[in-house]
């Protein structure tokens, strides 16, 4: 089992913990556990091995012998039995956005709630809201949240799509039949969830390869099986597609099945006007008049890359990401597509938190791990007072924090820079959290809107344009307050508030936790043609999440962004000189 594994079942474990109402502080150890096992930087097998599970901070004892059993076998009876004594649909009422282990054990116990459907009677009959604790309020959120998980249907996102998806195609490319393969799809295209993953494989072999296929252990359910395609459920629900396809039809079948299909629909109609049809099986030619001309053209060669393919179309290759029919087909036929941002472009980050507001790591740590990632320098903005849910900083802690991170930059211990800033609060009024006198002794400020989420559209874009305009703001957080499959963008004019932020030389963050990925890339083409400058901010709770920096360089290159328009991935000496002089 490998690390994300046993992540995966460590959380579950804290979960099932929190239904059966166990003591906060084990459920935590386990919480803690996963996440230090997610981030470990060594090969997970080999610190079993060599038996150091308990120098890991975060991980004791009782866990490390866990964690030993289900690296080595697989197994863990104590989780099968965990599993076992809650009744299963308890663990589907986990999510419902709202609905925490507490919540959920409360529901149970008193009104013997045991599925969503058992739920969806109770709000009906209005049982909840008469439930200490719950109130008309939660009842009612209950049942809208209920309708929204069943409109965003099984998508999952793009960020725990890969955790399966990487692993699962090495598997699939080694096996002695398959030649070629890769994945297709939204995945490929780095949209922010996704349907299903799409993988597809050349091989002269095609029955073999598909037997192996569906018999894989991670396999929970064979959904169909047929001689070129199967599709399969992940133990995680997810679902993939598996097509085996000859090898002379690779690419274009790569091209069909990457899609989108809006981008399959443009580039079809340019190989017509070519005298060709572009289909999943390749190129060939039209009947008709210039069916002579356009079939000499059509080589083998042309066909076997997907950059011969546009070339033949007169394109030039379109990285996945941006074929979405808004703009690409044009750029790739005038030869002007961009050179997008990669991750080796980034040199630091911004918006982290520690353990002085609700992060679970402290400043050292993430100095520590941003160090390990190479980074010239990190950003640090715990939450300002108002978020009192995020335990949020009032000026003597903030303050303290500062003279910390001014102590750790003089000490040297790091060749990581530390930036001292806030992730500070829009009040309802647009005023920010703390008055002129406090943020002018920040390095920088990041202003983000936590609450009142309800206001018409033109009030919030107002109350969000206010804060853009205080002259110490340098970027403006998560601009929609969006998280992706649970809560929708609150109403704001994103237009205007692009402009306000290009007007006032305020930054917009490209927020890069997988489960917000805002301000949206359909907004970056254009914003950036305008001069907004984009930057990539983790909104890292812990170490393990400055690696959402990977899942924001992938939606900002599905925003057609470049390394200029990415604020970090200017050096150290260059952002230093920058916040200086605003
Ligand atoms: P998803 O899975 O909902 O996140 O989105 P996709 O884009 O992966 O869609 P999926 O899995 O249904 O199909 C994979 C690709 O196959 C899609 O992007 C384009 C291509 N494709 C599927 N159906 C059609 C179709 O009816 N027409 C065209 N032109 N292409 C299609
Ligand atoms: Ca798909
Ligand atoms: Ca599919
Ligand atoms: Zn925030």
């Amino acid at each position: 089992m490998n690390k994300h594994e046993v992540a995966h079942i460590l959380d579950e474990i804290g979960t099932l913990l929190s239904l059966k109402g166990e003591n906060p502080f084990k459920i935590r150890a386990y919480q803690n556990a996963a996440r230090a096992v997610e981030n470990l930087s060594e090969d997970l097998q080999v610190v079993v091995d060599e038996e150091r599970l308990e120098e890991i901070p975060g991980i004791g004892k009782k866990i490390a012998l866990k964690i030993t059993a289900l690296v080595n076998t697989g197994k863990l009876p104590y989780f099968e039995k965990l599993k076992k004594s809650i009744p299963p649909g308890l663990l589907d009422l986990l999510n419902v956005p709202g609905l925490g282990g507490k919540k959920i054990k409360a529901l149970y116990q008193k009104l013997r709630i045991k599925t969503k459907k058992d739920l969806i009677e109770a709000c009906k009959k209005g049982r909840i809201a008469r439930l200490k604790g719950f109130g008309q309020k939660t009842q009612d959120n209950i049942l809208s949240n209920i309708a929204k998980i069943e409109t965003y249907g099984k998508r999952v996102y793009w960020w725990d799509a890969e955790k399966n998806a990487q692993s699962i195609l090495e598997e699939i490319a080694s096996h002695k039949d398959v030649s070629e393969a890769e994945i297709a799809g939204s995945f490929r295209r780095n949209l922010e969830t996704v349907g299903d993953l799409d993988i597809l494989v050349s091989s002269s072999h095609p029955e073999k390869v598909m037997e192996w296929f569906v018999k894989r252990p991670w396999v929970e359910k064979v959904l169909a099986k047929g001689p070129t395609k199967s599709s399969v459920l992940l133990k995680t629900g997810l679902q993939v597609d598996l097509r085996v396809i000859p090898k002379k039809q690779f690419a274009a079948a790569l091209i069909y099945f990457t899609g989108s299909k809006e981008h399959n629909i443009r580039i079809r109609t340019k190989a017509n006007i070519l005298g060709v049809t572009l289909s999943e099986y390749g190129l060939e030619p039209l009947t008709g008049a210039r069916l002579k001309k356009a079939a000499q053209r059509l080589t083998p060669k042309v066909l076997s890359t997907e950059e011969a393919i546009y070339k033949f179309l007169g394109m030039k290759f379109i990285p996945p990401e941006l074929r979405e029919d808004m703009g690409e087909v044009e750029a790739a036929l005038k030869k002007k597509i961009p050179e997008l941002v990669e991750y080796k472009d980034i040199k630091g980050a911004f918006h982290c938190h520690t353990t002085d507001s609700d992060g679970h790591n402290t400043l050292q740590e993430m100095v520590e791990a941003a160090q390990k990632l190479k980074w010239q320098y990190i950003g640090i903005s715990d939450h300002s007072k108002s978020s009192f849910q995020a335990n949020g900083m009032d000026e003597k802690r903030l303050f303290d924090q500062t003279k910390r991170i001014k102590k750790l930059n003089g000490s040297k211990k790091f060749s990581t820079y530390v930036f001292a800033g806030l992730e500070c609060d829009i009040l309802l009024n647009g005023k920010l959290d703390f008055p002129d006198r406090v943020l002018k002794e920040l390095d920088f400020v990041i202003v983000s809107v936590h609450r009142s989420f309800n206001l018409d559209e033109k009030t919030m874009t107002a109350r969000i344009i206010k804060a853009i305009e205080n002259p110490y703001t340098t970027m403006l957080g998560h601009l929609t307050g969006r998280l992706l499959l649970k809560r929708d963008a609150y109403a704001v004019n994103i237009p205007k508030v692009i402009d306000a932020c290009i007007a006032n030389k305020v930054i917009i963050e490209l927020n890069a936790s997988p489960m917000r990925l805002d301000m949206d890339w359909r907004f970056w083409h254009k914003a950036s043609d305008k001069g907004l400058k984009c930057s990539i901010n983790p909104d890292a709770h812990s170490v393990a999440e400055l690696e959402y920096v990977r899942a924001g360089v992938n939606v900002a290159r599905k925003g057609w962004l470049e390394k200029k328009d990415i604020f970090n991935t200017l050096t150290l000496a260059k952002v230093l000189a920058y916040l200086k002089k605003r």
